[in-house]
């Protein structure tokens, strides 16, 4: 944490001003086509990575340990996903060159807004975990905390979603073409990372892996700036590199067996998250996480010998921080490398990974628990199932020890699920995450505490000091400063720009929420953020929505657990009363959804389509006119986003209780002064305390609620027979209402809803649509909206990522003992 000695602030930013420019002008120099925004936009990034790559050198520099004094502990952050975005704006403004670029910009005919908006977003990431990692790496800089983030550069994101006649589509997002060169590619950091093969024994019993493959990781690295000193973070992707051709065939002209190799290394980095629905795509998987395991943990231990000479402190100077069970292979890859190449002991060698290594859960949901079969791990990493092995079995030497004759709680606490019923054996990467970390932590208070009460319930019970929370945040420097200029604009007129670098200080606000003028500021900003996103609405599809309607916005990854489908039976059951009384005082609603549905679930690309069919059915009704529109924005991204969230008036944040680890989302609706509409569950609750219960709109089930139904058998039946206006709704839907009489097409959404509705959407239905009538009232008081939006924004201080990870540091990183 210590910064580089502190410049001559105004002599060097004349000077970094300078640099910038000469270097702005010498890249759009090369331009053929002179300065067009795409030409721009590249010079200006090359020109901020000049000073990006200064200031990486010296954050270095001042992080470097020494093996004779107490290091600060360096946090190497692995993550599968980094979903960063945009990054010319965010690096204009912490490096205090967004005048000075609008200027010459503008002398050259050209706005800094359109140049923006030629950058395409690194969609590094599926959802909130991804995007979680990218605000941590804005608040390591801000903090100024020794880390590095490492993911790999993939080629192609996740993908692009594309909408045809209703239905999602998806189709590669080729990012990098006209990417501008924000990347420092690495030349001296590569790495071999085996696969296959099989492991030797010696005459002297040592074990060695020869591997059947070996590509080589390449280190490319992306700066992240802080806003108020001159740290930087690192986030370093790997790239594989493959050997070069195949000569032989070549020569016999048969190409694609020349370059079969390459094409398989390639594979690694071409997209996030490949469908998991075949055997490829799961080896696939399992390939990329041990590629990223291998890279970063050979980058680290070679960083570590150059400061120390040796590894005996490699577990105190290091927090090696697993970001969900991703990179969970993390441990037995650090164990062979200790084990394997560097020859130290088992003892010493698990001493060292136990104090390094930490854990983030991000889901309670026991399916979505990574387990990898054994005989893949046997294929592609026979070394480190042995690892695996014996960690399992000296821990369970030590289990059978402390509970003799409970070999139900061995069974279950195994690192490998012995396949009992029927199925095959599997490597729990959980269990493993947890037999090897010093800290596991859970995402929002309930989360954390449902975590120790049910999918970790026997490992809470052995080892009860491992388990913490520490609740999401998020970054305020791009949640607000950036995507909200004029309400970051008010702030600072009202309560000082203070909030940029300690988001507590908007609790100033609380005071002035009743303040009539404020408030009427406040309705004048939200409005002028409607117009930019009804202009969107407007070029995207064609749609015109009013902006003085209540914009009630759903953006996140599309899932039954998050029920943006009871969102669409609300609309439904909104349709058919307008339709019903058109004359009534309807207070005007755009409901606008975006998100992406994974490429293989069948149910959340449904649901994608149903919102597309009730879409066309409302919005092309004379009836309804402006009361209602439905809008569902396609290709959801973090830009997009930044343009939906300042222009909310509602939140929805709707998911059954229990079931949303924490959600960010909520988190920077609040910020931007939208009103959430929410089920008491994940941060939603601390939301609540933070900002007053009676700031929100709060309905739904408990989460202790749904358990005891669950327990009990839940009949959804029953509530569709005791409510006609959900009837109503599931019967329209089912008859082919919104899908021109095709009763088939949503089917399986139904049957699921009355057979099953594991969701809970049925029990929750008439408690949210009462719950949205009180929106409309107060919506209609246009001052007591105001208020508690800015009651709302007081509340956001706690949210921010860096509070996050000061936790984190004081928590979980810092921890020295070994409980
Ligand atoms: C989210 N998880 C939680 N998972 O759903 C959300 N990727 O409640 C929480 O706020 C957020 O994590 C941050 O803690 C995800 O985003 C994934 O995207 C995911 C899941 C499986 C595999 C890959």
């Amino acid at each position: 944490m210590k910064p580089p000695a502190a410049p001559d602030v105004c002599a060097e930013t004349l000077a970094m001003r300078a640099a910038f420019e000469a270097a702005y002008e010498r890249e759009l120099s090369q331009s053929s086509h002179g300065p067009t925004p795409q030409a721009a936009l590249h010079a200006a990034a090359i020109a901020c990575r000049e000073t990006l790559a200064r200031r990486w050198a010296a954050t270095q520099a001042a992080d470097a340990q020494r093996g004779d004094e107490a290091p600060v502990r360096r946090v190497h952050y692995l993550s599968m996903e980094f979903l960063m975005g945009r990054a010319l704006s965010n690096a204009l403004a912490a490096l205090k060159l967004t005048e000075p670029l609008a200027a010459r910009l503008a002398e050259q005919g050209l706005a800094l807004g359109d140049v923006l908006e030629h950058e395409p977003d690194a969609a590094l990431g599926n959802g909130g975990l991804g995007r979680l990692a990218a605000c941590f790496l804005d608040s390591f800089a801000e903090l100024g905390l020794p880390s590095f983030g490492y993911g790999l550069r993939y080629r192609y994101g996740t993908f692009a979603q594309v909408i045809q006649q209703g239905r999602q589509l998806e189709q590669p997002d080729d990012w990098t073409r006209d990417s501008p060169a924000w990347e420092l590619p690495r030349h001296d950091l590569r790495y071999p990372v085996g696969f296959g093969g099989r492991v030797e024994v010696d005459a002297g019993g040592v074990r060695r892996w020869l591997p059947a493959e070996r590509i080589e990781a390449q280190a490319f690295d992306f700066v992240v700036p802080a806003h108020h000193s001159e740290r930087v973070s690192t986030l370093r992707q790997w790239q594989a590199t493959a050997a070069p051709i195949a000569f032989t065939p070549f020569c016999e002209g048969d190409y694609p067996r020349a370059a079969r190799h390459q094409v398989l290394a390639d594979a690694i980095n071409w997209v996030l998250y490949p469908d998991d629905s075949s055997e490829a795509g799961r080896e696939l998987r399992l390939k990329q996480e041990a590629f990223l395991v291998s890279a970063s943990l050979q980058d680290l231990l070679a960083r570590h010998l150059r400061e120390f000479g040796s590894l005996h402190q490699l577990g105190t100077a290091n927090a090696i921080h697993l970001n969900d069970t991703h990179p969970a292979l993390a441990p037995a890859e650090l164990m062979r490398l200790l084990l394997d190449e560097h020859g130290l002991g088992w003892d010493e060698a698990w001493t060292i990974t136990r104090q390094a290594v930490a854990y983030t859960n991000h889901t309670l949901m026991p399916e979505a628990l990574e387990t990898w079969p054994v005989r893949m791990f046997e294929r592609l990493l026979p070394r480190h199932l042995e690892i695996i092995y014996e960690i399992n079995h000296r821990f369970l030497g030590e289990l059978r020890g402390r509970f003799p004759g409970d070999d139900g709680l061995v069974a279950r606490l195994s690192l490998i699920d012995e396949g009992s019923q029927g199925g095959e054996r599997r490597v729990r990467m959980a269990s493993l995450a947890l037999v090897a970390s010093h800290r596991v932590n859970g995402v929002a208070a309930l989360h954390s505490a449902l975590m120790v009460q049910t999918i970790f319930a026997d490992y809470a019970r052995i080892w009860p000091e491992r388990f913490h929370n520490v609740t999401n945040g998020v970054t305020p420097r791009r949640w607000l400063q950036q995507a909200n200029p004029a309400l970051s604009a008010l702030l600072d007129s009202r309560i000082g720009d203070g909030w940029r670098q300690n988001l507590a200080a908007l609790a100033e606000l609380r005071p002035l929420a009743a303040n009539r003028e404020l408030g009427e500021q406040f309705l004048a900003v939200k409005r002028a953020n409607k117009e930019r996103l009804a202009a969107v609405i407007q070029r995207e599809l064609g749609l015109a929505v009013r902006v003085d309607s209540l914009f009630d916005i759903q953006i996140k990854r599309i899932h039954e657990y998050k029920r943006q489908l009871l969102n669409l039976l609300h609309v439904i059951a909104r349709y058919q009363a307008i339709g019903d009384n058109p004359d009534a005082a309807w207070v005007p609603r755009t409901v606008i959804l975006a998100g992406k549905a994974a490429s293989a679930y069948q149910m959340a690309k449904s649901i994608v389509q149903l919102a597309h069919d009730v879409a066309r059915v409302i919005n092309s009704d004379p009836r309804v006119g402006d009361k209602l529109k439905l809008v569902f924005l396609p290709n959801y991204g973090v830009t997009l986003a930044e343009r939906i969230i300042p222009a909310a008036d509602l939140s929805e944040q709707i998911s059954t209780a229990g079931t949303e680890a924490s959600g960010t989302g909520n988190m920077k609706f609040g910020l931007n002064g939208a009103i959430t509409i929410g089920t008491w569950d994940g941060a939603n609750i601390e939301m609540a305390e933070a900002c007053g219960v009676e700031n929100m709109f709060v309905f739904g089930l408990r989460a202790d609620a749904v358990a005891k139904i669950k327990q009990l058998g839940h009949d959804p039946r029953r509530y569709v027979e005791e409510n006609r206006q959900l009837k109503r709704v599931i019967e329209a839907v089912s008859s082919g209402a919104f899908s021109d009489g095709d009763a088939a097409r949503y089917r399986p959404l139904v049957d699921s809803l009355l057979q099953h509705d594991t969701y809970l959407l049925m029990a929750d239905f008439a408690d949210y649509v009462a719950t949205q009538a009180q929106v409309d009232r107060l919506f209609a008081d246009r001052a007591a909206w105001a208020e508690r939006a800015l009651r709302n924004i007081a509340g956001m201080g706690p949210f921010s990522s860096d509070r996050t990870i000061a936790e984190y540091v004081d928590r979980v990183w810092s921890a020295k003992s070994l409980n």
